[in-house]
């Protein structure tokens, strides 16, 4: 074939050529050691030197000309796929990213946090107790033995394994004593359980805090003092609270708060001085130490609060509820 018949031949191919391989096909077919141009420059030694010399000029120009031709279309059909690519995988980085749904705290937790912040400033530490507790420690220890009619104020949730879900805060006491010893401040935040009708001011499953002065000459107007100063801090000095005697096992005197709002009164929290079988349960001296206890129902101050009339919204599921009290 002629020079000129090879290199027409040779750029048609070639601007044809779909990928890479078939270009790579196309070079070894045009410029390879057996391609027509090869044999064309092996046959230039049969001529004469002046038409030798040109000849060869000629089947240079033809071989430089395939060679530009096959980088010509290397370069093409890379910057094909890139476009391709790029329009497959397309991203602006200057476009304003969508914002994350955020959520928010529960009403309870952050009346819980505002408490744990309080009793803090007061000097108190921050303990928790297993939610799945034993019998020694719910009752036994709290001075509840099982024969005690008491026991049958806490509608209890008993596992099969002889432990129960703990029905209130109050074993924290013994663990935090036993641990800590004496002098200690300490509130105990927590879910307890009971198995109890639930109306518009009970749950079974609820928070309390339970808290814990161990000092020496602690009275009743310690503990007094505490909760209006907790109280008034939490829910405003509007709120009428008032105390009135009561019974718990682990207490001698036993007293209840009750608060006011609205028009209503609502019981909040169990109290009284720690009963000396308790401190002793503790690993505590009650002859060298006193102390005062209560136990808060979270869940109800948080009513109070807020204003809300049941207690069922809470753990309700309509995120309507919830979401009034998420910050802007
Ligand atoms: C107790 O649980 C005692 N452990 C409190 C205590 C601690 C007394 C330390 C003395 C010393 P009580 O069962 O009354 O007591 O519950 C305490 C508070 O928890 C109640 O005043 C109330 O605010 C809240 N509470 C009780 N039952 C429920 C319930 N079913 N749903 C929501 N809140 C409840």
């Amino acid at each position: 074939m002629d020079l000129d018949g090879i290199r027409a031949e040779a750029l048609a191919a070639i601007e044809a050529a779909g990928d890479d391989e078939a270009l790579q096909a196309l070079r070894v077919k045009y410029l390879g050691r057996k391609s027509d141009l090869s044999a064309a420059l092996r046959e230039l030694g049969n001529l004469d030197a002046k038409a030798r010399a040109e000849a060869g000029a000629r089947a240079n120009r033809v071989k430089k000309a395939i060679e530009e031709a096959l980088e010509a279309r290397g370069a093409a059909l890379l910057s094909q796929r890139a476009g391709a690519l790029a329009t497959r995988e397309w991203l602006d980085l200057s476009l304003p990213a969508e914002a994350p749904r955020k959520g928010h705290l529960h009403p309870i937790t952050l009346v819980e946090a505002d408490l744990e912040h309080l009793f803090r400033g007061m000097g108190y530490r921050v303990v928790e107790g297993p939610w799945v507790e034993d019998e020694f420690h719910n009752f036994d220890a709290l001075n509840i033995p099982a024969s005690h009619p008491s026991r049958d104020d806490w509608d209890t949730f008993w596992l099969s394994d002889g432990n129960l879900l703990r029905t209130h805060t109050s074993p924290v006491q013994i663990r935090a004593m036993r641990r800590f010893g004496a002098p200690l401040r300490a509130i105990f935040p927590g879910r307890v359980f009971r198995n109890e009708a639930v109306d518009a001011t009970h749950e079974a499953c609820f928070t309390q805090i339970e808290g814990l002065v161990i000092d020496r000459d602690i009275v009743p107007g310690h503990l007094f003092h505490s909760i209006r100063a907790i109280l008034s801090a939490i829910l405003g000095e509007e709120v009428e609270a008032r105390f009135r005697p009561s019974f718990f096992p682990f207490t001698e005197p036993s007293f209840e708060c009750d608060i006011r709002r609205g028009g209503r009164w609502m019981e909040l929290c169990g109290m009284g001085m720690v009963h000396p079988k308790v401190l002793e349960a503790g690993g505590i001296d009650p002859l060298e130490w006193t102390g005062f206890a209560f136990g808060m129902g979270i869940d109800r101050l948080t009513l109070m609060r807020y204003g809300i009339d049941d207690i069922r919204w809470f753990h309700g599921a309509d995120l309507r509820f919830l979401e009034q009290f998420g910050c802007a």
